[in-house]
């Protein structure tokens, strides 16, 4: 068993979540703020067998977009740009799964 924890964009997050659940995946959205833009995003928490992990990722991946979003900084004209998204993605084992 694992847990997969992605972070995607509020603007994939229905795309995302749609394809996930088609599939038969069991998803927790949590809302979350990137560090960084300070701008809204979301986590998907997503527990799965080890072996369905690979198309679970393949699945977040072909629904997440790169998009190019300003960002705050001491440039003369007061942004910059900066890359974001698809998908930033963390595995993590999971020691034990219970339903109580
Ligand atoms: P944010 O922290 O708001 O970052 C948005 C985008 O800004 C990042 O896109 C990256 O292109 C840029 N960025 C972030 N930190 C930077 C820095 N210190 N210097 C220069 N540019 C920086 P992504 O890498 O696609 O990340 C999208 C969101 O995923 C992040 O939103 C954050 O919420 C999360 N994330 C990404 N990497 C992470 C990590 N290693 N640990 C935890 N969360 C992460």
């Amino acid at each position: 068993m694992k847990l997969v924890m992605a972070i995607v964009s509020k603007e994939d997050t229905s795309s995302v979540t749609h394809a996930l659940t088609k599939e038969n995946y069991y998803i927790t959205r949590l809302s979350t703020t990137g560090g960084f833009l300070r701008a809204g995003n979301t986590t998907l928490l997503i527990g799965t067998d080890d072996e369905k992990v690979d198309h679970c990722i393949e699945l977040i991946g072909a629904h997440s977009k790169h998009h190019t979003q300003k960002a705050a900084s001491s440039a003369p004209d007061g942004s910059r740009e900066v890359k974001a998204g698809g998908a930033t993605v963390f595995v993590l084992g999971v020691g034990q799964f219970q339903k109580l």
